[in-house]
Formats: C-alpha cells, sequence, structure tokens
C-alpha cells in the first residue's frame, strides 16, 4: 500500500495524477447553476469549480465515487479491497492525535461571523428551504462520558450565524443533544467541511454510540488521524479539514423546515428540527469548499453504502460465517438493496444472511443472497444468478411490517415490508459451461501476444 495523506487536498492531488478530476472554469452561481452543471457533469471524476460567482473559493463536487475512494486510500477498485480497508478500520481502531500545527486554523474567524460570507453555500433542489450545507461532519462529545460521536448531517442556512440541522433521532447526535439539554448543557458541535474520502465514510459507519468515529478514519488510514483542538468549542475537528465552523445548539429552538429531498429523490417534511448558533469559523489558506449534491445523486448515495455493506457484512459473519461479500446497490439507493455472496452455502444458511441483514440495519429492505461465482457489484450478474437459480414459488419471502427508518420511501406508522430473494444454486442446478480455465488464465497472461489494438 502506498502512503496517503489523510485530508481533502492529498486525495485530489492522487485523483489529479490519475486523471480523476473535471475542471469547471466558467463562472456559475450558487444559486442551483453549481448543482446543476454538477449533476450533468459526465462521468464520476471529481469535478472542481473554479470560478464560483462572488467568491474566491473553489467549490469540489463528487469527491466519492468508488473508484475514487479506491485510489485516495491507495488500495485497490475491487469491492474486496474497500470492504477489507473500512472493516480493518472498525477491527483495529486508532485513537487520533490532538496536534498543534493545524492548517484548518490558517484563518480563524470570531467576531461578526457571516457563515454566507466565507461559504459558497448552494441551493440544490426547487422545493427546499434555502441554502444547505451538504458536505459537513459533525464533531460532537457525550456530556457525561467525554466520548467524541462523528457523523453526516445537512444544515440549512437561517442567518449569518444560524443553521438548521437535520437529524434522524435515532442517531447518535440526536442522543447526544438530549442528554446535554437534559443536564442544562447546550451541546457543541465543529463541523469540518472538505474531508479525506476515508472521513466521510467513517463518518457514516453504523456502530454503537461511543465508538468514535474517527478512530475507525485512523483504523483505515493505519496511523491517528490528526486533529486540531477548538477555537471556540471544546470540539476538535480534523486538522486537514478545509473550513470549520463551530457552533452550539440553541435550546428548545426548532425550525420548521418544510420540504427537504432524501435519498431516494423525493421530498419527505421531516417537521421542526434544531438549530445551531455558530460560534466561529476557522480555515485553510485559500480554502476549498467541498459540496456533495443529496437526493438521488451518486455520491450521497455511495459514502452511505460503502459504510453500510460494510457493516452489515460484520453481522452477517457473525449468522454465516460462510458470507463472502456484501453490496449496497445504486439502483437501490445506496441504502436499501443489500446483495450478499456467501462460500458453500448450507440449507437455510441464506434465509439466516437475510435476517441478519434486516437486523443490523434498518434502512435495509431487500437482500439478495447469490453464491460466491456471482460478481455482487455487476448487476448483470446478479439479475443473471436470480435468472438461472432463483425458483420463484421457493425462494422469494416476505416479511410484512418490519421496523424502519424514518427516511424509508414506504414509510407507514415506522414499518415497510421486507424482501429475501434467495438466487442460490441447488444440487440439482445445470452445471456452468465454461471456457477451460487454465487456457482463460494463460491467455490473460499473454495479452500483449494478440496485437489487439481495437477492443471497442
Ligand atoms: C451526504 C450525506 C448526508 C447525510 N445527511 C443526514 C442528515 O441530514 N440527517 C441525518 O440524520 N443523517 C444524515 N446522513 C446519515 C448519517 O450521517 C449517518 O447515518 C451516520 O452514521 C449517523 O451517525 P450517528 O448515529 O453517529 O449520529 C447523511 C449521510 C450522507 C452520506
Ligand atoms: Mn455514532
Amino acid at each position: 500500500m502506498t502512503a496517503i495523506g489523510q485530508d481533502m487536498r492529498s486525495a485530489l492531488e492522487i485523483l489529479q495524477r490519475e486523471n480523476r478530476i473535471t475542471r469547471v472554469e466558467g463562472s456559475v452561481d450558487t444559486n442551483f447553476e453549481l448543482a446543476a452543471v454538477l449533476a450533468q457533469c459526465p462521468g464520476r471524476s471529481a469535478v472542481i469549480f473554479e470560478n464560483v460567482e462572488g467568491y474566491s473559493v473553489p467549490v469540489v463536487g463528487n469527491l466519492v465515487d468508488r473508484k475514487n475512494f479506491a485510489l485516495s486510500c491507495g488500495i485497490d477498485t475491487s469491492l474486496e479491497a474497500s470492504l477489507n480497508y473500512i472493516n480493518k478500520g472498525i477491527e483495529n481502531p486508532i485513537t487520533p492525535l490532538v496536534v498543534e500545527e493545524a492548517p484548518c486554523r490558517e484563518q480563524i474567524i470570531t467576531e461578526n461571523v457571516d457563515v454566507l460570507k466565507t461559504i459558497p453555500c448552494t441551493t440544490f433542489f426547487e422545493k427546499e428551504a434555502g441554502r444547505y450545507i451538504s458536505a459537513g461532519i459533525i464533531i460532537a462529545k457525550d456530556p457525561e462520558t467525554g466520548k467524541r460521536n462523528v457523523s453526516m448531517n445537512r444544515l440549512l442556512l437561517l442567518g449569518p450565524d444560524k443553521l438548521m440541522i437535520g437529524m434522524s433521532p435515532s442517531h447518535h447526535l440526536h442522543h447526544l443533544k438530549e442528554k446535554a439539554q437534559k443536564i442544562g448543557k447546550a451541546l457543541e458541535v465543529s463541523i469540518a467541511i472538505g474531508n479525506h474520502p476515508a472521513v466521510l465514510v467513517a463518518a457514516n459507519a453504523y456502530v454503537d454510540l461511543g465508538f468514535d468515529e474517527f478512530e475507525i478514519a485512523g483504523g483505515m488510514f493505519g496511523e491517528p488521524l490528526k486533529l486540531s483542538k477548538g477555537v471556540t468549542v471544546d470540539v476538535e475537528a480534523p486538522a486537514g479539514a478545509e473550513i470549520v465552523i463551530e457552533a452550539e445548539f440553541i435550546p428548545d429552538e426548532l425550525y420548521e423546515e418544510g420540504l427537504v429531498s432524501e435519498f431516494h429523490g423525493m421530498y419527505v417534511d421531516y417537521g421542526k428540527s434544531p438549530v445551531l448558533r455558530v460560534k466561529g469559523i476557522t480555515h485553510r489558506n485559500n480554502p476549498y469548499y467541498q459540496v456533495i449534491l443529496p437526493g438521488r445523486y451518486h455520491e450521497h448515495f455511495i459514502i452511505g453504502a460503502m459504510a453500510i455493506e460494510t457493516t452489515a457484512l460484520r453481522n452477517i459473519r457473525t449468522a454465516v460465517p460462510g458470507v463472502k461479500n456484501a453490496y449496497i446497490t445504486e439502483g437501490g439507493m445506496g441504502r436499501s438493496h443489500l446483495v450478499v455472496s456467501l462460500s458453500n452455502p448450507r440449507p437455510g444458511e441464506g434465509q439466516k444472511a437475510v435476517f441478519a441483514a434486516f437486523a443490523h440495519c434498518n434502512l435495509i429492505k431487500q437482500v439478495t443472497v447469490v453464491n460466491d461465482d456471482i460478481n455482487i457489484d455487476d448487476p448483470v450478474d446478479v439479475e443473471w444468478a436470480i435468472a438461472a437459480r432463483m425458483k420463484a414459488d421457493q425462494d422469494i419471502f416476505i416479511i410484512p411490517r418490519v421496523r424502519t427508518d424514518r427516511a424509508e420511501a414506504l414509510v407507514k406508522e415506522g414499518t415497510v415490508a421486507k424482501i429475501g430473494i434467495i438466487a442460490l444454486r441447488d444440487a440439482n442446478a445445470l452445471p456452468k459451461a465454461e471456457i477451460p480455465e487454465e487456457v482463460m488464465k494463460n491467455v490473460q497472461d499473454q495479452w500483449d501476444k494478440y496485437k489487439i489494438t481495437r477492443l471497442s
């Protein structure tokens, strides 16, 4: 593995070398236009907007897709490599290191704070309430134990120093906020924008309350994540973050958000959400601002998907030791549909894998189980397994009224029907027709010999 950095700039340097950056030199404004360009940029390269009207701050979009993640983490681009890498972070967490020298503190603003003056907050979807910050990670500390928590939450700009924060009642940040309120404290947060892809995925890991997600990022990097102390709050942020907003919850203040997009690509109305008062902003010299296109766009899907499939795989493994890989599909909104492969499954293990996945994560509502000869990140291969091996009268089961996430598109009283699809080869399956394996391999090994020039 090659040495990699911990910040977004080092990821961008690698992506630049690998020709995975699209540059937008023409001017764009923050009022839907930037979002519309980002949505229509072809391919999955990261995009840098160099000329954002009214700002000298360049904006980075589409930082994370699966290939960009692998390249910026110095791992190969297979599904297995990313599962192993993220799993290593969870299995071997490393305590972060607070350092004095922090690029994120090169500029410090604590007087006359005005978020929009420093940060080109953008509007995304037509019926949403206003400008959102969509790529911030929220760092908070348990007011009793001091244990850190990291998550991603969208922030709606309400005023020069006021932000509404969207947070599910089932997430840890909500618990910490409630805990603080009960003991009469206002929970402080640091909001770090412009982070390394590994840090973004770690922030989305489904782990227990009290498990500091920064330790997972350290575990992935194989070295402690460097943090910098807060200036106006007692909460650290990644030392290499581009921009850090420091804030605290305003007790009892709630804001009626109206319609907001979810990962399923539709609007939802979550009602009232908490409000933060901004106390300070710090940033690097010449900072980049990062945007994640929310709703039904691939970066929003993939950051969550990579985190959820890794922890789902861990959970399934406790029930079915022969599980090989797990993959959350994009067609399944990066949250809802999981494909799992099993090595030498015994009768009924497919069903157990499905139950374990549902038990692990409320968001998962369809699990397809295949053999380990299937590339589960290839939708055509998975559909082939369904066509070739799933007996519709025996291999589909539906579990009605299972507890689900508030973000589920079909949610009704907190529940939804879930489906398991077992597409496993049985003893009577026809043999697979294959070109002799050793010939396939020999050909691969001597590819140049064939002087193949037109591959299209
Ligand atoms: C781009 C992106 C935006 C997200 N926005 C929100 C949000 O606004 N509210 C929310 O509750 N979860 C949001 N999430 C999901 C949470 O960050 C995620 O579930 C996280 O693991 C919760 O962590 P916690 O339980 O430690 O608080 C978002 C995820 C991504 C990838
Ligand atoms: Mn957490």
